[in-house]
């Protein structure tokens, strides 16, 4: 029998957050490849734009002004996805066609009145801000809903709207699939070995060192040994934290510090405002115990070789199961590689 070699031979990798298995072939990325590279648009952008609806003090598509806001701002998203009284009932025939009711809220939050900034960009102490406002957000929508889903969608390519910082937090009355599937799989593990998942693969990467793209006394940022998307990061607590309203003070301003480190990394990766769409996965609103759920954070890039050369989930991937070519294990040497001075300053000062 041929001794597996993960760095060289086709194998499966288990996810064991989500129970799913995934294709890695990294004996393909010695193929040729004739893809084009392209240079940014180094167009600077405006600081405010009149015609953004996320600017301060601008009318947004409903009519509504924003307030001539400094810092964060949050309203509920005027095209909301789920509505808080649509009502909760079931429908079931012959259990086949099945369907349910949800109430929930979708809000939008912006992360600056910079209409320029990304979170990258942002010093650490607008970034805490930020965090506040997630944990504000988490606190008050936990008491109502039982899902709390902060995202942020970032790029064109990934079919954001407007390049105003922003993400959105939708909550629901239900466990969504992923959460579900991030719940069981979390909660089995703690019963049989009554320590967490994630802390315990958090100690794995810790003495591997193969996957860690930055790291503080509080946090680590890795790409999973079971990574789908080549540039794929997870980031995790070191200490057991099951929700953004549970973190220490300490843990907010290192989350700040890890937050800031690794976008900057994403960015310079290819010299480019990095698209990603990234969330946080906290314990559901229950009323049981949460202590076998981990705080994390997902970050899920498209991108491939350059800035334009995306991977596309396709073929194989929609009708078996998602596949990689570099490993989890180069994505993370080259992420760490990379400089922590954001690429534009790095111009401005060759510039000089
Ligand atoms: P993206 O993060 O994917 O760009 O979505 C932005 C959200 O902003 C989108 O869900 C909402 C859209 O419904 N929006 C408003 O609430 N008001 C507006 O005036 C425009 C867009
Ligand atoms: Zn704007």
């Amino acid at each position: 029998m041929t001794k597996l070699n993960i760095n060289e031979t086709p194998h499966r990798r288990y996810n064991p957050l989500t129970g799913e298995w995934i294709l890695v072939s990294p004996h393909r990325t010695k193929r040729p490849w004739k893809g084009k590279s392209e240079q940014e648009n180094i167009q600077d952008k405006l600081q405010y734009d009149p015609n953004c609806y996320l600017c301060p003090a601008n009318i947004r598509a409903n009519g509504i002004k924003n307030p001539d806001y400094k810092n964060t701002f949050v309203f509920k998203n005027d095209f909301a996805a789920l509505l808080p009284d649509s009502g909760q009932d079931e429908f079931n025939h012959k259990n086949l066609l099945k369907a349910q009711g949800v109430e929930g809220t979708s809000r939008v939050i912006c992360f600056s009145p910079r209409h320029d900034l990304t979170l990258a960009e942002m010093s650490t102490e607008e970034i805490k801000m930020v965090i506040s406002l997630w944990i504000n957000q988490t606190r008050e929508l936990g008491q109502k809903y039982k899902w709390i889903q902060i995202f942020e969608n970032k790029g064109a390519i990934m079919g954001c709207s407007n390049p105003h910082p922003h993400g959105q937090i939708w909550t629901g009355s239900e466990l969504p699939n992923e959460a579900k599937k991030e719940m069981k799989n979390q909660g089995e593990y703690f019963e049989k070995n009554k320590t967490q998942l994630l802390i315990d693969y958090a100690k794995i990467e810790q003495n591997e060192k193969k996957r860690i793209v930055a790291e503080n006394s509080e946090w680590m940022v890795v790409v999973p040994f079971w990574a789908t998307w080549p540039y794929e990061t997870l980031l995790l607590p070191k200490k057991q934290v099951a929700r953004l309203s549970d973190l220490t003070k300490n843990q907010i301003n290192e989350l700040s510090n890890i937050l800031k480190i690794f976008l900057v990394k994403y960015d310079n990766l290819f010299s480019i405002s990095f698209p990603y769409t990234m969330g946080w996965h906290q314990a559901p609103f229950q009323k049981e115990n949460s202590e076998y759920w981990t705080l994390h954070a997902h970050f899920y890039p498209p991108l491939l070789r350059s800035a334009t050369v995306k991977k596309f989930m396709v073929g194989y991937e929609m009708l078996a199961e998602a596949q990689r070519d570099i490993t989890a294990e180069q994505a993370a040497d080259t992420l760490k590689q990379l400089s922590e001075i954001h690429y534009k300053l790095n111009r401005n000062r060759e510039n000089k």
